[in-house]
């Protein structure tokens, strides 16, 4: 399964201009709920090198796709909630973008956001218990289950997202089927117009607010933004650079995501193919066997395995061989970031 990121936001706090950005302009219109789809390849100097080394005839990079979500933007009605909360549930992680330029306050618009996603789980919660309590006259349900959305309801009628509210193990595991909107992954993108964005300001208030929730934030303006990424590719690392861009906020999303998804990445390289394919931290060389194709995990034998720096110190595998940094791993080898694999299997 491929990871699926959607960006949400109010209207107008700069989600499109933020895909086109990240899409590189090739996303395509969606349906419903989504106004864009698109994927983001993600740039990674490693697939350069192994590529430069390989030759091969195609060189894919790992990616995502990306979706701009209006449900809580334009679209938002607060009786709409349920069928919203249901567009969701494909969604790892939201990026949600946060306009601080006029005439917005950020602190409003990130709180609206907060307020929309809360009424959406309450919406959740609420129709759930009725379908609960009614179903509980014809059949056995579970005590259990409904205390722990009773509790979840209580909570969000006072406006405490669902990861605020403490549960136990057991509680925890009773609502995993539910794809509440308020205990998404979620990273924040400030928005910001060119004056704040150059001057380094960020509202204290809304600092202290994302603080507080625990929440990972980014700085950027995406209108600028916008402009360097279509220019040529020299002038683009000068003006990102001029502009006091650390690095493009795109490839800084992509690293938070990856951080908060708890995703890695290794490589398949040879004549034919250099890739990249992500997958989660703590996966096992038979699971990663099974991201290539599902034959491979069916008759997984076991895996050649080098790192990435490994490789590049003795520049191919035949020396990497004779070097003895090609290793046979067996189907429970936990994948490392940079892992180049070879999976030997059966048919
Ligand atoms: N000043 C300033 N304006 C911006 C910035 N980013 C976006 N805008 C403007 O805000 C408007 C909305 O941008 P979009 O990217 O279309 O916003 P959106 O969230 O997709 O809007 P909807 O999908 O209609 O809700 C456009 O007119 C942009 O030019 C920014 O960084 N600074
Ligand atoms: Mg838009």
């Amino acid at each position: 399964m491929n990871m699926e990121i959607a960006i949400i936001g109010t209207q107008g706090s700069g989600k499109t201009t933020l895909f086109d950005v990240m899409t590189k302009g090739k996303g395509s219109r969606g349906k419903g709920f989504i106004d864009h789809v698109g994927k983001v390849f993600i740039p990674d100097d490693r697939v350069d090198r192994l590529s430069e080394i390989f030759n091969p005839a195609k060189t894919t990079y790992a990616s995502f796709e990306l979706f701009e979500f209006n449900g809580f933007g334009r679209l938002w009605r607060e009786q709409n909630a349920g069928e919203i909360i249901n567009a969701l549930s494909g969604f790892d992680a939201f990026i949600h973008v946060v306009p601080d330029f006029e005439p917005f306050s950020a602190v409003d618009e990130f709180e609206e956001i907060n307020l929309r996603l809360i009424l959406s789980d309450l919406s959740l919660v609420s129709t759930q218990l009725k379908r609960l309590e009614k179903e509980r006259k014809v059949r056995k349900i579970s005590d259990e289950l409904i205390e722990v959305l009773r509790k979840l309801e209580d909570a969000l009628s006072n406006e405490i997202p669902v990861w605020k509210v403490e549960l136990s193990e057991r509680e925890g595991e009773l609502i995993r089927g539910y794809t509440f909107a308020t205990n998404r992954p979620r990273i924040v993108l400030l928005n910001q117009s060119e004056e704040k964005f150059t001057s380094g300001e960020v509202d204290s208030e809304l600092e202290r607010r994302l603080k507080e929730s625990h929440m990972d934030y980014l700085r950027t303006c995406l209108t600028l933004e916008k402009e360097i990424v279509d220019l040529e590719k020299e002038e683009r690392a000068e003006m990102f650079r001029a502009y006091g861009f650390e690095r493009p906020t795109t490839d800084l999303l992509i690293q938070k995501i990856f951080g908060i998804l708890g995703y890695i990445v290794f490589f398949t390289a040879g004549e034919k193919e250099v890739r990249a394919w992500p997958i989660k931290k703590g996966s096992t060389a038979r699971q990663a066997a099974g991201k290539i194709h599902t034959d491979m995990e069916r008759g997984f034998i076991r895996a050649e395995v080098i790192g990435f720096d490994d490789f590049i110190k003795a520049g191919n595998i035949k020396k990497a061989k004779e070097m003895g940094l090609l290793r046979l791993e067996g189907k429970d080898y936990i994948v490392q970031d940079g892992d180049i694999i070879v999976i030997r299997f059966s048919r």
